[in-house]
């Protein structure tokens, strides 16, 4: 049912990584389910469902210990996969958790050797990136964490870190790279606590960098969600502060283990919330999905599980524009916001002298029951 509508086009900017699509769906209690998709494969999928482009982690298209003409001759063929398919790379980052050398962190770990490792990797993987041209680059500190805070202070992990952005902002200066950097926040897994738990943590860090104007944030679903947060309030947070540089979309059900689900499928009222918001404030980077498909599916049901994740984008995005425009979510709306009072005082004297009716003010109904039950009317499509 109304398919054509729902169907995604290059001006929406989905954008897949290649281990979203390509997460062969191992887990710590079982092995991979689906067979290895070589990269330049999971390009065509991604062409075929309709993504606009593909993004990657250094390791995910280069292999850690490839040589260099191996690296040159992957990269080749990538390139005449991404053009053929008319696929961009917006987006670079690159993989500081996997290999064993990470098990204390990279950026953050007790050994100085293991935390230039981790730089050198990092500008390896912004060279690798800018050869595709992707603009923005994520950070995320997977390993970045503790199982004991007997191994070192969070404060010198702090500093640490701050030491190491400083000086990957230098090097895109250096190179004129031009990336903006967006640092990726989760609370836990792979350690038991990460430093900088939540997008807040580090917009609060953020302005502490020399070049803070190069460095936002990319809020994502699942890690919101996992503490108990509310996603919309991140990213509003970090949209207010004009640091929303990237966003990674998913769904979780907050409380469980770190699920990676489909956009939308386990919080949907969420994810209107959150969709919404991207669109009435005019958004205009990625809409990145950080996500996979079930363990039960093939590859027939990654492609289901890729479409349903812009679907459900899209079918949020037109149900945003219903409940814009509904006659009476827009007269609720206008009477909450009726007000006779300017709410700027010259001076504290002119406040001073009102008397207010605090009987009368906490009489009003809001009418909140009614404009969520006509948001539920909206999203069930009733209205
Ligand atoms: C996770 C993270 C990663 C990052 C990716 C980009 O929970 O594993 O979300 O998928 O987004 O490493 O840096
Ligand atoms: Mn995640
Ligand atoms: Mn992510």
């Amino acid at each position: 049912m109304n398919n054509g509508m729902f169907e995604p086009r290059p001006e929406h900017k989905f954008t897949f990584g290649l281990w979203t699509v390509g997460n062969p769906g191992r887990d710590p209690f079982g092995d991979a389910v689906r067979d290895t998709m070589p990269p330049v494969d999971l390009v065509k999928l991604l062409a075929e469902v309709g993504a606009y482009g593909v993004n990657f982690h250094d390791n995910d298209l280069v292999p850690i210990d490839a040589a260099a003409s191996e690296r040159d001759r992957i990269v080749k063929e990538f390139r005449v996969a991404c053009d053929t398919s008319g696929l961009k790379v917006p987006m670079a980052t690159v993989n500081l958790f996997y290999d064993p050398v990470f098990r204390d962190g990279a950026f953050t770990a007790n050994d100085a050797n293991v935390r230039a490792y981790a730089l050198q990797k990092t500008i390896r993987a912004m060279d690798l990136g800018a050869e595709f041209g992707a603009q923005v680059f994520v950070l995320w500190g997977g390993r970045e964490g503790v199982e004991t805070d007997a191994c070192r202070r969070p404060d010198e992990a702090i500093k640490r870190f701050r030491e190491a952005v400083n000086y990957l902002c230098e090097y895109n200066i250096a190179q004129n790279y031009d990336y903006k950097f967006a640092l990726e926040a989760k609370p836990n897994e792979p350690r038991a606590d990460i430093y900088f738990p939540t997008t807040a943590s580090y917009l609060a860090f953020i302005p502490s960098l020399d070049h803070a104007e190069m460095v936002g944030v990319n809020p994502e679903v699942a890690h919101e969600h996992m503490p108990g947060l509310n996603m919309l309030h991140s990213v509003a947070q970090a949209w207010e502060a004009g640091k929303l540089f990237h966003i990674d979309l998913n769904d979780q059900v907050p409380g469980r283990y770190d699920q990676d689900l489909r956009f939308g499928s386990a919080t949907p009222k969420q994810a209107f919330w959150l969709v919404k918001f991207l669109e009435d404030v005019g958004y205009e980077g990625m809409r990145h999905f950080d996500a996979h498909a079930y363990r039960t599916e093939d590859y027939e049901g990654v492609k289901d599980f890729a479409r349903g994740c812009m679907r459900t984008y899209l079918i949020l995005k037109e149900k945003a524009e219903r409940w814009n425009t509904n006659e009476e979510i827009r007269s609720i709306l206008a009477e909450i916001e009726t007000t006779n009072i300017s709410n700027r005082f010259e001076n504290a004297g002119d406040l001073l002298a009102i008397e207010f009716d605090r009987k009368q003010l906490s009489e009003k109904g809001l009418r909140y029951e009614r404009l969520d039950q006509l948001t539920i009317d909206v999203l069930f499509g009733v209205d």
